[in-house]
């Protein structure tokens, strides 16, 4: 798998492909058919908001989590989440790091219209300096980084089909990041991998 450094410092990695067209294919497929996708409403300004795309937070049973404000009670791992889960985990394995992913939200875009505005990663039951590991199905999006203290300027990583994102350590310490609307069509579902240190 060819590894592309897109920083060195804080650590940020993209890799395609990921599993190959064809099994890649057959995942977004399954997950677009099979989960219980969800749109859960957001409080802001004391008006309740329907979230801007769906998700699915999936993960080991004792791995509540606490998202946005709202608490999240995992469902259990699909078959193919699973399966790729062990696969993002031992891509990182070979490259010496012990990622122990057990949980993942899932985001379904329909359109380039859905979105996910900034945030960073950053919610203490991840613990202090997590590592989040993000896999892209479907249409290409660019997802955008822009630095907290403004040391360099912004930028744009495009996410193709079947690729995975590395944010390495200190990458949702010093930056946030987003996926901004754009006038693309096409269906994208992600799966950004965590490890939630203090399951309640
Ligand atoms: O859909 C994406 O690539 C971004 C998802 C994301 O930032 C998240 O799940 O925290
Ligand atoms: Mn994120």
């Amino acid at each position: 798998m060819p590894i592309e450094i897109l920083l060195a410092d804080p650590p940020l990695w993209l890799t395609a492909p990921l599993l190959g067209e064809p099994d890649a294919n057959a995942l977004l497929a399954t997950l677009d058919d099979q989960l219980a996708w969800q749109r859960p409403t957001l409080r802001l300004y004391g008006r309740e908001h329907p979230i801007p795309r769906h998700q699915v937070w999936m993960g080991a049973p004792e791995a509540s989590y606490r998202y946005s404000g709202r608490d999240f009670l995992p469902e259990p791992w699909h078959p193919a989440v699973a399966d790729l889960r062990d696969r993002v985990n031992s891509a990182l394995a070979v490259a010496g790091i012990d990622a122990h992913f057990n949980s993942v939200l899932l985001n379904r875009y329909a359109s380039g219209e859905e979105r996910m505005g900034w945030h960073s990663d950053d919610e203490p039951e991840l613990g202090a300096d997590p590592l989040i590991a993000a896999v892209s199905l479907g249409a290409e999006r660019p997802l955008r980084f822009r630095w907290k203290h403004r040391e360099a300027p912004a930028f744009n990583v495009w996410l193709p089909h079947d690729s995975l994102l590395v944010m390495g350590p200190g990458v949702q310490r010093r930056l946030q990041h987003a996926l901004l609307p754009r006038r693309l069509p096409g269906v994208r579902i992600s799966l950004t991998f965590r490890r939630v240190m203090s399951p309640r």
